[in-house]
């Protein structure tokens, strides 16, 4: 063979193996190339501050938020909510004692300005976990526009500091039509104004717990939870009025609460007590003749004040007060909850309150 010929086959070998180091050599690059970029991703991954990470998480969050929201009309529940924990059993900005005093200057929009984070109708929900219960306050009510204004300024910020899922409830005794009644106004029936709560609170959102609060007091220590509790709970142990004891163990006025089955094992509260007194000594009676007991808190935790007043018109004491609570056992099964009748004659929402009107007829 001419060595020339010999020499043209060499080169052609000799480029073809370059050309396939060069292909192999590309490909190792390319493949070491992209290798390198998953683990310099995992790298960035790892370097992220907590913060930077919650930020990453709450991103991811908003979106699914914004997907889940519109499902959450039928569930009812947000997908922000799912993630959340329970409330804990002592939240964290309780203060314990407090200072109570009837002389400052308040007015509604003070205490409106204070409560922004209230949903209309004065509800709330803690923002950063689950609340444990589902509290409707009811406050039976008339004429006391000044007592009312207290409540709010101490309540609202001692119920968003214990993280309940609250709402609260103003029962106010309709004036009567009535030509010949005393500055148009029928007597008081406190425990009637208290089913009607009952009723009506359950109406607009699924409760699980009921605080009857009168409108005068006023706790003066935030570790009082107006809550449920296993048993039915009596909340205004240690009144100021009382020099700070209850003036007798079946005392169960002021401030009680109870579950919606504790409620309902009892057929709710009397409807026929007119006028002053009896009435709370007749759900205790019911309370203890369904086997219940009363819990409380401590003489300490349990101090209360009330701010002063004189007797209101049309709710002298009761003169059948005592016929009626020696015979709570015969008359409570179909006097309460499950005989309630009334007409509502106005509903108000108000930032701090819904405040429902009511007929109640008379005695
Ligand atoms: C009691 C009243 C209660 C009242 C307390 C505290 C009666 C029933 C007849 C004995 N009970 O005497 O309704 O809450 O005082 O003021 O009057």
């Amino acid at each position: 063979m001419p060595d020339a010929v010999v020499n043209f086959s060499l080169l052609q070998r000799t480029c073809s193996l370059v050309v396939v180091l060069c292909f192999l050599h590309i490909s190792v690059t390319l493949i070491y190339y992209m290798r390198n970029s998953d683990s310099r991703k995992a790298f960035v991954q790892n370097q992220q501050t907590p913060q930077m990470h919650r930020k990453l998480t709450e991103q991811k969050v908003t979106t699914e938020d914004i997907r889940l929201n519109r499902l959450s009309s039928v569930t009812n529940i947000t997908e922000t909510e799912r993630k959340l924990e329970t409330c804990p059993d002592n939240p964290p900005h309780l203060v314990g004692p407090l200072r109570v005093e009837f002389s400052d200057p308040v007015t509604l929009d003070l205490v409106r300005s204070d409560n922004s984070v209230l949903q209309p109708g004065g509800r709330f929900k803690p923002r950063d976990c689950i609340a444990q219960q589902k509290v409707a306050m009811i406050i039976p009510f008339r004429n006391r526009d000044e007592h009312l204004k207290y409540w709010l300024y101490y309540l609202h910020p001692i119920l968003q500091r214990q993280e309940l899922d609250y709402g609260v409830y103003i029962i106010n005794q309709a004036e009567s039509s009535d030509a010949d009644s005393v500055a148009g106004e029928e007597t008081f029936n406190r425990a009637k104004l208290l089913n009607i709560g009952y009723a009506e609170a359950l109406k607009e959102y699924d409760y699980d717990c009921f605080v009857f609060s009168d409108v005068d007091l006023i706790p003066m220590d935030d570790r009082n939870f107006y809550k449920c509790y296993s048993q039915p709970r009596h909340l205004s142990v240690s009144m100021d009025k009382f020099g700070f004891r209850l003036p007798y163990t079946q005392y169960f006025g002021g401030v009680s609460s109870l579950s919606k089955e504790q409620f309902l094992k009892i057929n709710g509260f009397p409807n026929n007590y007119w006028g002053w007194g009896g009435e709370d000594d007749d759900i205790f009676n019911r309370v203890a003749s369904k086997g219940m007991t009363i819990s409380r808190p401590d003489a300490i935790i349990g101090r209360c004040r009330m701010i002063r007043h004189e007797r209101d018109r049309q709710n002298d004491p009761n003169p059948q007060r005592f016929d009626r609570i020696a015979h709570t056992r015969e008359t409570m099964g179909k006097d309460g909850i499950n005989s309630l009748t009334y007409t509502v004659v106005k509903v108000e929402k108000d930032q701090l309150f819904t405040k429902i009107t009511v007929d109640v007829g008379k005695p």
